[in-house]
């Protein structure tokens, strides 16, 4: 205001009136308030090749690009595969993912880097027939696979830290009862070839819990480290994300709910921010929800129904911080009643927002 009532020349304060109405343009463009928190409007980052009709999971690579999983569920004729995202944003496709047979593949889904730099995956291959993998690549080939462990029913979300690989599975029908039972297993870095039983025999489940909602009978799913070193996870039908305590051992000490958020959001993967604030998508509603660390949600972001060209949530599964922006992967495959997409549509997309 002050410089408004500077003496000026007429070009000078054209100019700020002009820039002046259109920070207020792109103000009110870009954000709006709704539930008494901010609301943003998410941007298209990249249409994703034809090859990556459903991608998923993100992880940044040691050279700073970003790995991105594509399971590739809504077309049966395109292979699952795993690409790198230069920063130009380019793309390299870095192939598709061996199943356990020789000569087989399967859908990669949860993926991260370890401290060696090398890329642990989820592979999904039918029931009981997911597997946990190690894959090392050299200049963008992949030139080793070893099998941490095998046999696991639907592997989805997988985090590292300090020498284990955590996996949630939201399905583990194995456990008999009234209620979907889901879980978390433990593995270090240096396992191989474990077989999963998908049952309490299995030494490397470290957490279960079941889900309420009748609906969406689908359990533990996105997983994150705090900055404590917590565990946290969502159950993606009942909208609870747990906070866990371990043990050094990588043992459950402590359990407590984070947040609650409604049922129908169906919550999958999550990020922490350096200050311990949690971003959570919301895969049924198209949703992006920000807890604080004592646990209050917000929903900054609410997508309508969109094939996503222009950047608009379209069944947003993942999201990850690169070039200081956050990163949302859009699967954009279900459409059941309780979902807000309506269609599988071209362009497959990732959204960002600005960090
Ligand atoms: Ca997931
Ligand atoms: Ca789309
Ligand atoms: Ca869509």
């Amino acid at each position: 205001m002050i410089l408004f009532k500077k003496r000026t020349s007429p070009h000078v304060s054209l100019w700020m009136l002009v820039l002046a109405v259109f920070t207020i343009y792109s103000c009110n463009k870009k954000v709006n308030v709704s539930r008494g928190a901010e609301k943003v409007e998410p941007g298209l980052f990249l249409e994703l090749p034809d090859f990556c009709p459903t991608p998923d999971a993100f992880s940044i690579a040691p050279d700073g690009s970003l790995i991105l999983s594509c399971p590739n569920y809504a077309e049966k004729t395109v292979r699952g595969t795993i690409i790198k995202i230069r920063h130009d944003r380019s793309v390299i496709n870095l192939g598709p993912v061996p199943g356990i047979k020789p000569s087989t593949f399967g859908a990669p889904m949860g993926i991260d880097h370890g401290p060696d730099g090398e890329l642990y995956v989820c592979v999904n291959q039918g029931a009981d027939n997911g597997s946990i993998l190690k894959m090392t690549f050299k200049q963008d080939t992949l030139i080793k696979t070893e099998v941490i462990a095998h046999g696991i029913n639907g592997p989805n979300g997988l985090k590292v830290k300090g020498q284990a690989i955590y996996v949630t599975t939201p399905k583990l029908p194995k456990i008999k009862g009234e209620k979907n039972t889901s879980g978390i297993y433990r593995f270090l870095l240096s396992d191989r070839n474990v077989h999963v039983n998908n049952d309490f025999s299995d030494p490397n489940l470290i957490f279960t819990t079941q889900t309420d909602n009748p609906v969406r009978q689908f359990g533990l799913d996105g997983l994150a480290f705090d900055q404590e070193g917590n565990l946290v996870a969502g159950d993606f039908g009942d909208g609870i994300i747990y906070r866990l305590e371990l043990s050094e051992q990588g043992r459950v000490i402590g359990e407590k709910v984070l947040a609650d958020l409604p049922d129908s959001t169906g919550i999958d993967g999550m990020l922490f921010d350096s200050k311990d604030n949690l971003f959570v998508v919301g895969f049924s509603q198209n949703q992006l929800w920000k807890i604080d660390k004592k646990g209050n949600s917000s929903m900054i972001v609410q997508s309508p129904d969109t094939n996503g060209e222009k950047g608009g949530l379209d069944q947003p599964v993942d999201l990850v911080i690169f070039q200081e922006k956050i990163i949302i992967s859009n699967f954009d495959l279900m459409t059941d009643p309780d979902m807000v997409n309506t269609a599988h549509d071209k362009p497959y997309t990732l959204s960002y927002l600005y960090f």
